[in-house]
């Protein structure tokens, strides 16, 4: 286990993987004694270490050469019938769009809510507006009852589904037969249905309507052929930075794969402000390339340099912390490049790392006194 206040031991990205692969592994074949399958899956995976494992860690795009390939996976992940499913091979770079486009004619009316459910869904951030139409045009209404189950773990992937309205529970079964475990509730908007169609793998969890509701679904061919490229493009591109950024390692593998998702790329050239002290905060950053200054105006009216953040950094997280106004300004220093991260993601996203923000902001505090003086020469930033 890790004890992270010690800082001695750390866990190696590799033990992560591994275990993560072994679970995931696991969880899709559902064999019987865990210690029996453990042994065959650590005996294959050391005699194919030459090869490549099929990824879905960290950003999560699994690696595009074993999907567009005919070879067996290394690993034993896939079941006879999952390999079927699996054969469906794709790479994203040779894709040229060339599929039918699918048009389900919409009133006004759920045009407009159609538009407000997909709003804020992270994977539709990369695309423009003429794939945003497409999308728009493919996607059909589906009313669905109490109890109704939507996904079953295991199915092929038909589906990907936007929530309009409805509370929906998803549940995963670890061993066959075993009782589902709850593991997240959706509450009138977000998404579901996306894993099975992107990594071409059997339904990863199960999916139930806990009220009556309505949904947007989109299947599964409009879905990789708008959506994959553009998604897997953006998963890769953010991969290396969320590796970079050490708060980030608090996250799993789904967790970081959303993040990629919801990261806006934003360029700066030097001296450019980014942050205003005193203003409102919409959204946080983290520096992919370049550096920040941070400036304070103190009670002298003049503006001091107190902090710089490096590539690998972030800043703009205090204000969404504490619910108050930016607490310093941020400006570019060179042409710079950052990712930024809006409110309503951070806080449905960055959960897990709260705790290493806080002891973040806890040490802002005790430079605080130590330029200051005391923190009453400057306003509360708690
Ligand atoms: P799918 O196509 O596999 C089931 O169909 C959907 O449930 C899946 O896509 C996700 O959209 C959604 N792990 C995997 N899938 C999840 C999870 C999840 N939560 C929702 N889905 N975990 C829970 C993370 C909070 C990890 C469980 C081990
Ligand atoms: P924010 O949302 O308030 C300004 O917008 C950002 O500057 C802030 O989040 C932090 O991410 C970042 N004190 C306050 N904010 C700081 C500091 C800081 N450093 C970076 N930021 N101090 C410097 C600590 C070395 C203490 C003030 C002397």
């Amino acid at each position: 286990m890790s004890r992270p206040e010690s800082g001695k031991i750390t866990v190696p990205d590799e033990l992560r993987e591994v275990l993560l692969e072994f679970t995931i592994s696991y969880l899709l074949e559902q064999p019987g004694d865990v210690v029996e399958y453990a042994v065959e899956f650590f005996q294959k995976l050391k005699e194919n270490r030459s090869t490549q494992i099929i990824r879905l860690d960290t950003a999560g795009s699994p690696d595009e050469s074993v999907i567009s390939t005919e070879e067996e996976p290394p690993v034993a992940r896939f079941s006879t019938r999952r390999k079927s499913v699996f054969a469906e091979a794709y790479n994203p770079e040779d894709d040229e769009d060339d599929g039918e486009k699918v048009i389900y004619p919409k009133s006004d009316g759920q045009r407009q809510r159609l538009a407000d459910s997909v709003k804020h869904i992270l994977l539709f951030r990369s695309l423009d507006k003429e794939q945003m139409q497409d999308v728009l045009d493919a996607m059909f209404e589906k009313k669905v009852a109490a109890g109704e189950y939507i996904i079953r773990q295991g199915d092929d992937g038909d589906n990907f589904y936007v929530i309009e309205s409805g509370i929906y529970n998803a549940y995963v079964a670890t061993e066959p037969g075993a009782e589902p475990k709850h593991i997240h509730t959706y509450e009138n908007n977000g998404s579901f249905g996306e894993l099975a169609l992107l990594y071409n793998m059997p339904r990863a969890a199960t999916i139930q309507a806990v009220t009556d509701g309505s949904l947007w679904a989109m299947d599964r061919q409009t879905f990789r052929r708008i959506l994959l490229k553009s998604a897997f493009k953006k998963r890769k591109m953010y991969e290396t930075l969320i590796e970079s950024v050490p708060m980030l390692k608090a996250l799993q593998a789904y967790e970081r794969m959303n993040l990629a998702d919801a990261l806006v790329p934003r360029s700066y050239t030097d001296g450019e402000l980014i942050i205003k002290q005193g203003d409102q905060a919409d959204g946080m950053y983290f520096v992919e390339d370049g550096s920040v200054k941070i400036t304070i105006v103190g009670d002298s009216g003049h503006e001091v340099e107190i902090n710089r953040i490096n590539k690998g950094g972030y800043f703009g997280e205090l204000a969404l912390v504490t619910h108050k106004p930016r607490a310093a300004s941020a400006y570019a220093v060179g042409q710079i490049k950052l990712a930024f991260l809006d409110v309503e993601a951070f806080e449905r996203l960055l959960g897990p790392c709260m705790e290493i923000m806080k002891r973040n902001i806890d040490d802002y505090e005790d430079q605080l006194i130590r330029i200051f003086g005391s923190k009453s020469n400057i306003s509360d930033i708690r």
